[in-house]
């Protein structure tokens, strides 16, 4: 399919933790950058998202003592999965993976800085009120589509495809310019969730 002028390619948390031999690796993480270096071309709008916690960010497993990382607590906005910290703020780990080559990207979106809640979307935190702004930025730049790539498919790609979707864009993942935490079946609910939603699942070959 061609890439139409009011797209945007939206490159999620290719961060360093996030890659093995990060304090939360993606298995394969790294596979990806040089295929999203070759999509980012394609695009004349490119949007990348960095995770970025606080110190003692609610979602680490280490703000809740008497908790290990991968538990799942509840937090007043809901169910939080706690994780190994990961991209605090300014830290080596937070930075994006060295080899990411997007020098036409104009906006980076930072989320997870609220130190009470967690945002896997780079659209609405998980309180799931706060927004980011990126809709209204996309919107006011005219753009009504959004192709995904990054990590992790199942996090905060799908619940960053979701959002878009509930924003009102068309939004499709680029399936092989991703890779997946899959902890206890969460892939395969994430495509359920996605396909539900009408996001496209797509390979990065159909993209002309
Ligand atoms: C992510 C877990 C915690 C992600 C971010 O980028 O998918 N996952 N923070
Ligand atoms: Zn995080």
């Amino acid at each position: 399919m061609p890439i139409s002028s009011r797209a945007a390619l939206l490159v999620i948390d290719v961060q360093n933790d996030f890659i093995p031999g990060g304090k939360l690796p993606v298995p394969e993480g790294d596979h990806i950058v040089p295929l999203i270096n070759r999509l980012a071309r394609q695009f004349k709008q490119v949007v990348i998202a960095q995770d970025w916690h606080p110190i003692g960010h609610a979602s680490f497993a280490s703000s809740h003592p008497g908790h290990q990382p991968y538990d799942v607590i509840q937090l007043p906005y809901g169910e939080q999965t706690l994780w190994p910290e990961h991209c605090v703020q300014a830290t080596p780990g937070a930075e994006l993976h060295p080899e990411l080559d997007l020098p036409h990207a104009q906006l980076i979106i930072r989320k997870g800085c609220n130190p009470d809640i967690d945002s896997y979307s780079a659209f609405l935190e998980a309180d799931r009120r706060t927004t980011t702004g990126l809709s209204g930025y996309l919107k006011e730049r005219g753009i009504d589509t959004v192709y995904m790539v990054g990590l992790a498919l199942d996090f905060c790609v799908m619940y960053s495809a979701l959002d878009a979707r509930a924003a009102g864009f068309n939004a499709f993942v680029v399936r092989d310019a991703c890779r997946a935490i899959d902890m206890n079946g969460s892939l395969a609910a994430a495509i359920d969730r996605m396909q539900g939603a009408g996001v496209g699942l797509i390979h990065s070959t159909e993209l002309t």
